[in-house]
Formats: structure tokens, C-alpha cells, sequence
């Protein structure tokens, strides 16, 4: 319950600090936006603001649309404002893991496109290093034919374990929104993520990686209390 609170807290802390009228906003993926988008449609309501909502995945455009906003997409909208979005995990230098809900490449993307990319999470999220808390490895989006020689890669260059992410609700491998595979890189301890990030755009077959490096602007982690606590 306390983390619902934290999300809940971040969230409209967030939004109430950066989301003005007549903008065009980013919509990230994951449990936490949702309580963003609860907090904007509160307030498109009051102020009756003119926002333009540009989704990151199909859940964001769901959830866009079952909330009334105004829909946009990037070919209509290619600079947007703010975009807000969740992360698995934010380091001391606000560098994110991110593609736990394996929505990263439109994250990627939108979050890109926004003058100021701001994150909101739990407190649970906020580490010291990368893969302190976060355990369930690197989310990184490939080509479906290509996720073996990929895996095969990844290992013996990096060492760990390269995951390929199974369905829980459909047999066989997760499918991307882009119909694309992720492979999650369980790695060991501190990395050169700069580096990693390099090598794993070298390989062919990698789309994407949910590596976020020195991109986020702001970070609202939200306590168990309720308390916001911002990094910037
Ligand atoms: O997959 C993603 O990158 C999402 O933003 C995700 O990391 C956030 O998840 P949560 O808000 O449900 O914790």
C-alpha cells in the first residue's frame, strides 16, 4: 500500500511542476504514469488546460484515450514540451534502467523528443549504482530472428546471462509493441554503461537498449510516507 502512495505522491508532485497549458506531453509506460494521468485529467478539468498527450506505447494510448485526453502522435508532434515516465531503476547521476514493462523503445523515443524528459518512481527505485536493487536485468529490444546469435554476444562479451523474455498470458517469448523480442541481461555488479550501451548498439539485431544515460532532467521518488523527495 505504502508504494501506491509513493507513486501516487511523485506523480502529482510531477505533474503540478511541470505539465502547463497548451503543451504537448510525452505519456510513459508502467504502474506509476497512471497516477500522472490521474493528476492531469484533475487538473485539464479545473484549469480546463489544452494539453496534447503523445503515448510511448499501447498502454499509454489506452490509457490516454480512455481518460479523454487529446491524442497526439509524433509525426504530427515531433518536439514535445515534457515527457513523463517511470523507470525500474535511478542511479546517483539520474542514469535509468529502463523496459521492465518492456515498452522502452517508444519510451526511448518520446522521452527524446520532450525539452525535458522527467522521471517518477518509488523510492524503491532510487539507487545508489545500477542493478543495487534491480535484479531482473537489462531490457534490451531486438529483432525476433536474431535473438540467439544476440544472446550468444552478449554473454561472451559481457558475461552474465542474457535472458529471452517469456510470456506470462501467451505462449512462447513477450512481443513487443514494435513485434519485436526483448532479451533482459542479467549482469554482475558495477558497469561501464556508456560502454555497455556502445557495444550493445554494435550488435546486429539490437534495437534498443533501456539503458537512459545523463537523459533525465528531474527525478520525483515517492516515500512510503508520502513524502517527494526531487533529484535533479
Ligand atoms: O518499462 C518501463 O520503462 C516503465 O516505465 C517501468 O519501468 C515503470 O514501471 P512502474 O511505474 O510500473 O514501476
Amino acid at each position: 500500500e505504502g508504494i501506491k502512495v509513493g507513486k501516487k505522491a511523485a506523480a502529482i508532485r510531477a505533474v503540478d511542476d511541470h505539465v502547463k497549458d497548451n503543451q504537448v506531453i510525452g505519456i510513459g509506460s508502467g504502474s506509476t504514469i497512471i497516477y500522472a494521468i490521474d493528476r492531469i485529467v484533475e487538473r485539464v478539468k479545473k484549469e480546463n488546460l489544452k494539453l496534447i498527450c503523445v503515448p510511448t506505447s499501447f498502454q499509454a494510448e489506452q490509457a490516454i484515450l480512455e481518460n479523454g485526453l487529446s491524442l497526439g502522435q509524433l509525426s504530427m508532434y515531433p518536439k514535445l514540451d515534457v515527457a513523463i515516465d517511470g523507470a525500474d531503476e535511478v542511479d546517483a547521476s539520474l542514469n535509468c534502467i529502463k523496459g521492465g514493462g518492456g515498452c522502452l523503445t517508444q519510451e526511448k523515443i518520446v522521452d527524446y523528443c520532450a525539452r525535458d524528459f522527467i522521471v517518477v518512481a518509488d523510492e524503491r527505485k532510487d539507487s545508489e549504482f545500477l542493478g543495487e536493487k534491480w535484479k531482473r536485468g537489462l531490457p534490451i529490444e531486438v529483432i525476433p530472428m536474431s535473438y540467439k546469435p544476440v544472446q550468444l554476444k552478449i554473454q561472451n562479451t559481457l558475461g552474465g546471462t542474457a535472458n529471452l523474455r517469456m510470456a506470462a498470458k501467451k505462449a512462447g517469448p513477450v512481443v513487443t509493441d514494435n513485434s519485436n523480442f526483448i532479451i533482459d541481461w542479467i549482469f554482475d555488479g558495477e558497469q561501464d554503461w556508456q560502454k555497455v550501451d556502445t557495444f550493445l548498439h554494435s550488435i546486429p539485431g539490437v534495437l534498443e537498449t533501456g539503458l537512459f544515460l545523463q537523459t533525465a532532467k528531474m527525478v520525483y521518488f515517492g516515500t512510503v510516507e508520502g513524502k517527494v523527495v526531487v533529484r535533479h
